[in-house]
């Protein structure tokens, strides 16, 4: 039971991205690689005497490199860690730990929504004390930091058994085995009104939640099945497995499409919804309707004053600048602030701290509050569940209102996977080269109004974060945006975000492709995207 400490090299190419830093597997499992980052994180931070949250979303690795970071952290003098049984947390539970125990932080192992097993993705991240993403700051310090260590410290004692709740030691380092549900669940308890729901699902409401096989099953069982009464079953794939059952656990249409198929059949239940590999993320279908997460966030900014949360009304909102402008319109309705913050987390934090906004969202299947520092898709879940019990009318009626009331904002993404780095990043410079030529430029029957590549001045600590992709608005209120991921582990991935605005109800029912059929047009002709990247087509649209 000593320290040791292992001289080692440093390692290139641990930068972390939009949320931390993700590799293929293997990488992870190279000799000193998985702890070269750890002990980076450790160095940036501080260790000694420090509490930290530990958690995973149960990928393959997940419990191993759960055995090491615990023994790191002694080593490194670490008074306690609070461990999630089974390593097991979900991203939006671990941010809940470490707020509700005034923790300095937590480490969490998750690759996301990207699959998981011997050969696919691994992550690790570090989350602040007040629950969130590190922000950029703090990751260029730890990306730095691993560039020039040359040694870690690693406790040699033997694994401890992670499956039973309890306190354990582990050098001078205090272990707590603790119920990942139990405290989360908890506070879900103290948002939503729980009694609402359940006479809702007395009444006979039905619905289905695919869990991919990913960290949210136990936790929609425990709330969904258990506490809100739902029939046993609602909840589908709900064991995590290592590989997640071979599925891509990334919530949209084209990956849970089995969820899909039963929302557009014949014995569709009145809602759907499916997580991702850590649970922050949520897709929303009605019976034959599916939520566009824009059109999510938009609904439920303008209906969370039917949860006991948020009975008193919103602070103000915020969007990713990618996501559509439906928020806004709602916001505007409200007369609170409405910020647009680059794509990632992290950039919601500041504000949510410093009580400028209640609700944030991203168009990639994310939505979020307050009450943590995370997007939680159990959250989003139970908010519209709280909305549906209130208003008893079905998500079809919900969309169509909303809509006739603000307007509807047709909005589309098309994801190029797996492309040449070299091809996209020359795509995107050449792109920007053209910005100042835009503005005025007609293409396809449409005006340019504004081009520029997004910078955002955070108004909370004054921090400027450039270069965030590149928005394209059109005079009649289109919009195009093009931004390369920063959450891909195999070449390059560009994201192309498409939306346009539709105030004339009898036009708002059109299939989005449709509507947006032009402004699709013009993100080619503009980016020469077939020319550039060699391909037309995108291999995932949500
Ligand atoms: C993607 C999404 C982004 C999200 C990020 C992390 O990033 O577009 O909106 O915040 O994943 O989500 P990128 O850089 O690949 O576009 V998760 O569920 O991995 O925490
Ligand atoms: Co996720």
């Amino acid at each position: 039971m000593t320290a040791v400490t292992h001289a080692t090299h440093p390692i290139e190419g641990q930068k972390p991205g939009t949320s931390g830093l993700r590799k293929k597997t293997p990488v992870f499992m190279k000799p000193h690689y998985l702890e070269n980052f750890v002990q980076a994180i450790f160095d940036v931070v501080g260790c000694k005497g420090k509490t930290f949250v530990l958690g995973g979303d149960g990928r393959y690795f997940n419990d191993s490199a759960a055995q090491v970071i615990l023994k790191m952290a002694a080593a490194n003098g670490a008074a306690k860690v609070i461990v999630g049984q089974g390593a097991i947390l979900s991203t939006p539970a671990a941010s809940h730990l470490i707020r509700l125990n005034r923790t300095d932080g937590g480490i969490i192992m998750s690759a996301s929504h990207n699959p998981g097993g011997p050969t696919e993705d691994f992550g690790v991240k570090f989350n602040m004390p007040n629950g969130g993403p590190a922000p950029e700051a703090v990751t260029e310090a730890i990306f730095e930091r691993t560039k020039e260590l040359s040694a870690y410290h690693i406790d040699t004692a033997a694994d401890i058994d992670l499956d039973r709740i309890g306190t354990v030691r582990l050098g001078g380092m205090t272990v707590a085995v603790v119920d990942p549900v139990a405290d989360y669940a908890a506070l879900m308890e103290t948002l939503f009104d729980f009694d609402a729901i359940r006479a809702l699902v007395a009444a006979g409401f039905r619905m289905r939640f695919d869990a991919m096989c990913a960290v949210t099953g136990p936790y929609a069982r425990d709330i969904l099945e258990r506490r809100l009464g739902l029939p046993e079953g609602t909840v589908v794939n709900a064991t995590p497995l290592p590989d997640f059952g071979g599925h891509h656990p990334d919530p949209n249409p084209t990956w849970a499409h089995a969820l899909m198929e039963e929302m557009f059949g014949p014995a569709a239940p009145d809602f759907g919804a499916a997580s991702d590999g850590d649970g922050d993320r949520n897709m929303i279908v009605g019976r034959g309707i599916y939520v566009s997460p824009s059109d999510s966030l938009a609904v439920l900014a303008a209906n969370a004053h039917l949860a006991p949360a948020y009975a008193g009304g919103l602070k103000g909102v915020a969007r990713s600048m990618p996501t559509s402008a439906a928020v806004d319109r709602v916001a505007r309705a409200m007369g609170i602030e409405a910020y647009e913050t680059p794509t990632g987390w992290k950039f919601f934090g500041n504000l949510l701290d410093a009580g400028r906004c209640t609700i944030c969202g991203e168009e990639s299947f994310g939505t979020g509050s307050d009450h943590v520092r995370e997007k939680d898709g159990l959250w989003a879940v139970l908010l519209w569940l709280n909305i549906l019990a209130v208003k008893r009318h079905g998500v079809a009626a919900i969309l169509r209102e909303h809509w006739k009331t603000y307007g509807r904002n047709y909005y589309s993404r098309h994801d190029f996977e797996a492309i040449d780095i070299h091809a996209a990043e020359r795509m995107m410079s050449t792109l920007k080269a053209a910005i100042p030529t835009l503005p005025g430029t007609r293409v396809e029957g449409m005006d340019i109004a504004a081009a520029d590549d997004f910078a955002y001045h955070d108004p909370v600590d004054g921090s400027i974060s450039r270069a965030q992709g590149v928005r394209i608005r059109f005079d009649n209120g289109a919009r195009i945006v093009l931004r390369l991921s920063g959450t891909g582990t195999e070449g390059a991935t560009l994201r192309l975000y498409l939306e346009r605005y539709e105030a004339d109800p009898a036009l708002q029912d059109l299939d989005p492709q449709e509507a947006l059929a032009p402004v699709i047009r013009a993100a080619h002709a503009l980016a020469g995207i077939k020319a550039q990247i060699g391909r037309d087509r995108p291999n995932v649209i949500t």
